[in-house]
């Protein structure tokens, strides 16, 4: 294994693969086929769409909605959140058009394990591990701010910061209500995140066309080690597949929606009520796709743990208190291995 200082082995861009016109993908990339993409989707079925403006219209029947989604499906849509549909589209198209910077532009931020920070093709240190068909850029947004920002394109900063004040704004209001949900105090969950110091960090995530797709994946099935997500998925091309009923499931995206999923922590505060979920990205022949995560997530040093009010003698604590960033480290060496790296943490009791 490598040390969270170095790669274990050299870094090969997946876009250079992709662009060598090789019909045949490299085998450090093809998946057991247990785990490679199946066939059998529920293809008529979709995640919930919870539209937000009906915590003013309708409150009650929104927040069911909500517990349900967190409960049972651990992933949703929001419509309209309140961000500028200009806005959005702007920062799907800022990260398209890094991607297509030229690549000794994109090598400049070459990133390592320590931070992750900048542009990378490979999540995880395992010396001959499996990877991921894509490549991707990482950055820490909130509350230590970054260093690595892409000069160009020239205005992708300002479009992220904007876009970021309303992804916090986003992630405050749904603590609010997923605390609610728990029949918990309004800003027990936000607290357990560190207050206005919880963290925030993004992902943007490139997929090029990849000519062998049934024999791997562009993300490998993971659910999300921080608290919740908020996904702009790619409008001209779908991936996104989350696991339900031991099903995969192909996320159809809504105009102008933003997906949100639960992540490892807030399954672990809410003692396994809601549900971190396992997703993962499927790649095309055809056509190239890019998505956004952004991570809202505890502060680094927050110990967290199941909440005191929903731990009772029917239901104990289900999981030992980690911090944050314990659990991030752990994560960090293994990769996006499969559901549910919380799982195998479970108490015994
Ligand atoms: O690209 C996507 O749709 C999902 C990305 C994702 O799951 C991640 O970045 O953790």
């Amino acid at each position: 294994m490598g040390s969270m200082g170095d790669w274990p082995e050299p870094v090969v861009c997946v876009q250079s693969l992709s662009e060598s016109g090789n019909h045949v993908i490299p085998d450090q990339y093809i998946k057991p086929p247990p785990e490679r993409p199946s066939t059998c989707n529920l293809t008529d079925t979709n995640i919930p769409i919870i539209d937000l403006a009906g915590l003013v219209d309708s409150r009650e029947e929104t927040m069911s909605r909500i517990l349900e989604a967190c409960r049972e499906w651990g992933f949703f849509q929001l419509v309209n959140h309140g961000v500028k549909t200009e806005l959005v589209d702007r920062v799907r198209e800022i990260w398209r058009e890094f991607f297509h910077e030229p690549m000794d532009v994109k090598k400049k931020y070459a990133n390592s394990p320590k931070t992750y920070e900048g542009f990378g093709s490979r999540l995880g240190v395992e010396k001959g591990a499996i990877l991921d068909w894509s490549d991707y850029y990482y950055l820490n947004y909130h509350p230590f701010g970054h260093t690595k920002w892409p000069a160009d394109p020239p205005y992708l900063r300002d479009v992220m910061e904007e876009y970021s004040k309303e992804i916090l704004r986003l992630g405050e209001v749904l603590l609010k209500v997923f605390s609610r949900n728990l029949g918990l105090k309004e800003d027990c969950l936000q607290n357990a995140f560190g207050g206005k110091d919880a963290g925030a960090c993004l992902r943007a995530n490139y997929y090029p066309k990849c000519p062998q797709p049934d024999l791997t994946l562009g993300l490998s099935s993971h659910s999300d080690p921080g608290g919740m997500t908020f996904l702009l998925p790619d409008m001209r091309v779908s991936g996104l597949q989350i696991r339900k009923d031991d099903q995969w499931i192909t996320v159809k995206p809504e105009p102008n929606g933003i997906i949100v999923n639960i992540g490892d922590q807030l399954q672990v505060l809410s003692n396994a009520i809601y549900k971190s979920v396992e997703h993962r990205v499927v790649v095309n022949p055809d056509e190239e796709r890019v998505s956004l995560a952004y991570f809202y997530n505890p502060r680094n040093d927050m110990l967290i743990q199941p909440v005191s009010e929903l731990v009772t003698s029917n239901r104990p604590a289900l999981y030992p208190p980690m911090t944050f960033e314990e659990y991030r480290r752990f994560i960090r060496t293994k990769g996006p291995k499969g559901k549910l790296q919380v799982d195998s943490l479970k108490s015994q009791n």
